[in-house]
C-alpha cells in the first residue's frame, strides 16, 4: 500500500497509527502541503485525490482510499485486530462521537487551508489566526474533557478510534501553542498512547519527510 502523506498532517496522522497498530507495512509518499505552491495541487496527485488533500491510501489493487476516517474503518473491517472500534453498539457511538467532534468540528476548522483563507482571501493578521485557530481547538477541547474518563484511553483500556484523532490533534493544539492546562484528561490519554509504538512511530518527528 501506498500512503499519500505528510508529516505535520494530523489527518495522515491518524492513518499512519491505524497502519501501524494493524501491522500493515506501507511505503510512504510526501506530499509537501506549502513547498512548491503546495503538492497537493500538482496535477499527479489531483489524479489522485481530487480534494488536494491528504491522507490517501492507494491500495494493492489500485484503488485509492480517502478520508482518513474512511481509510481507518476500511482498515478496521479488512484487518480486524486489534479492533478499533468496540463491539457493543452503545460504546461504538461513543467513540465515533469523539472521534468526529475532532474529525469533522474542530480539525475543518483549523486546517491549513481554512487558515490560508483567512489570511490570503479575508486579509486576517497572524494575531487573528492564532486566535480563531486557538477559540475553535479550546471550544473543542471543552466538551471532549467533559465525556472522557481515560483509563487509560479516551473510551477505556482499549485504543480506539477516538485516541487516533485525539493524538494528532493535541500534536497541532502543542504546535500552535494552546494552553492545555484545563484539559488533564485529555493530557493524560495523549500520554497513555504516546507510550505505544505504534503511536510513536506514527508521530511527525519519526517520518521521512519531517523538517
Ligand atoms: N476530513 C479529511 C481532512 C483531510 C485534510 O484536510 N488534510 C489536510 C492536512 S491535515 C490537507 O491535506 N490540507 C490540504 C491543504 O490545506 O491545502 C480527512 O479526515 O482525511
Amino acid at each position: 500500500m501506498k500512503l499519500y502523506t505528510y508529516f505535520r498532517s494530523s489527518a495522515a496522522y491518524r492513518v499512519r497509527i491505524a497502519l501501524n497498530l494493524k501491522g500493515l507495512p506501507y511505503d510512504a509518499v510526501p506530499i509537501h502541503l506549502s513547498k512548491d505552491g503546495g503538492q497537493q495541487r500538482r496535477p499527479d496527485f489531483v489524479t489522485v485525490n481530487p480534494q488536494m488533500r491528504v491522507p490517501a491510501l492507494a491500495l494493492y489493487r489500485g484503488d485509492v482510499l480517502t478520508q482518513s476516517l474512511a481509510i481507518i474503518e476500511y482498515l478496521d473491517e479488512t484487518h480486524p485486530k486489534p479492533p478499533l472500534l468496540p463491539s457493543d453498539p452503545l460504546a461504538r457511538a461513543k467513540v465515533r462521537a469523539i472521534a468526529q467532534m475532532i474529525a469533522c468540528d474542530i480539525h475543518p476548522l483549523n486546517n491549513l487551508v481554512t487558515l490560508q483563507y483567512l489570511k490570503r482571501s479575508l486579509k486576517q493578521e497572524q494575531p487573528e489566526i492564532d486566535a480563531w485557530y486557538h477559540h475553535w481547538v479550546i471550544e473543542g477541547f471543552k466538551a471532549i474533557e467533559a465525556m472522557i474518563s481515560p483509563s487509560p484511553y479516551t473510551c477505556g483500556s482499549q485504543v480506539t478510534l477516538s485516541d487516533l484523532c485525539l493524538v494528532p490533534q493535541v500534536f497541532n493544539a502543542r504546535r500552535l501553542k494552546v494552553p492545555l492546562d484545563a484539559f488533564p484528561k485529555i493530557v493524560a490519554a495523549d500520554a497513555a498512547c504516546l507510550k505505544l509504538s505504534a503511536f510513536d512511530k506514527a508521530r511527525p518527528e519519526n517520518q521521512p519527510d519531517a523538517e
